[in-house]
């Protein structure tokens, strides 16, 4: 087959040194280098736009939804009115686009360590960024670990939308962070977090629920399924302040949420805490 592009540019995600993927390049729009990190977007031939960071996909317009639709939605209709988001990470603006959609939101904080991120964002993505100018939004350019540490108003929930577990984001997969998330949650609230993924990464998956449940007495995972990430199968870890079965939605909030969503439902909701078994075992083993 013959192609109309002049010369082909590949970006590709390497991991472990041992396995990887790569899209094919029509442009690239940014590329940068912060003091935590490298920031790169790229135009793709098959999944739309792509922010890299470190070498590593963070996002993709392709299937960004569904990562998004699932960090905010599942803990956003557990809590029974959720009032005021945190957001540690997610400089893309997508977990801020989605909280917003809960109509008793009134107040999304973004802190996102990299100004870089969310300058290339709102530059380049809108489909996500453009949710930071609505005016219940406060981006904050700052280290979330400290944030967390600090005092402060307390949140119904806090979405921790990391990077993988390492540089700058490794603290927010340790027990001095989860202390801090308690912390600052009302008395309804609940966490979710970055979880990595089942097929390479089921030790860390372990490390970090550990990690949860010595903060919260209990934490589950849930899975997702994604394009993009290695492995295709990915997860959030939960955990709630008080109590309470994370795998039941409310219908009703659900239902009305859906007609702007494309993945996320009760269904889905439901079913994303039921693990596989090779999960199961593997996140006991110790
Ligand atoms: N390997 C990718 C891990 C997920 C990182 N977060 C994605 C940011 C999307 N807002």
């Amino acid at each position: 087959m013959t192609s109309a592009l002049p010369a082909e540019r590949w970006v590709e995600e390497i991991q472990d040194g041992a396995y990887g993927m790569k899209w094919r390049v029509k442009d690239v729009l940014f590329q940068g280098k912060s003091a935590f990190q490298s920031v790169e977007v790229v135009e793709t031939v098959s999944h739309g736009r792509m922010l890299l960071i470190d070498g590593l996909l963070m996002t993709s317009e392709r299937d960004e939804f569904v990562y998004h639709e699932m960090i905010a939605h599942v803990p956003l209709t557990l809590h029974p009115a959720p009032r005021r988001v945190l957001v540690i990470g997610g400089g893309d603006g997508g977990t801020v686009r989605e909280a917003l959609k809960h109509p008793t939101v009134e107040t999304v904080v973004l802190v996102e360590i990299d100004g870089m991120v969310v300058d290339a964002a709102r530059r380049f993505l809108p489909g996500t960024a453009s949710a930071l100018e609505d005016k219940r939004v406060e981006v904050r350019i700052e280290d979330g670990v400290k944030y967390m540490a600090a005092p402060g108003e307390p949140f119904d929930a806090v979405l921790v939308d990391s990077t993988d577990p390492f540089g700058a984001a490794a603290p927010l997969f340790g027990p001095a962070f989860y202390a801090d998330v308690k912390r600052r949650l009302t008395a309804e609230g609940l966490v979710v977090a970055q979880a990595e993924n089942p097929f390479y990464k089921l030790d860390e998956q372990r490390g970090l629920l550990r990690v949860v449940r010595g903060a919260f007495g209990s934490a589950s995972l849930y899975n997702y399924h994604n394009l993009t990430y290695p492995g295709g199968l990915w997860s959030f870890a939960a955990a709630s302040k008080r109590p309470r079965d994370l795998s039941v939605p409310d219908e009703a909030r659900v239902a009305a949420l859906q007609p702007r969503l494309r993945y996320y439902n009760a269904g889905i909701h439901r079913a994303a805490f039921a693990l596989p078994e090779f999960m199961k075992r593997g996140l006991v083993a110790d």
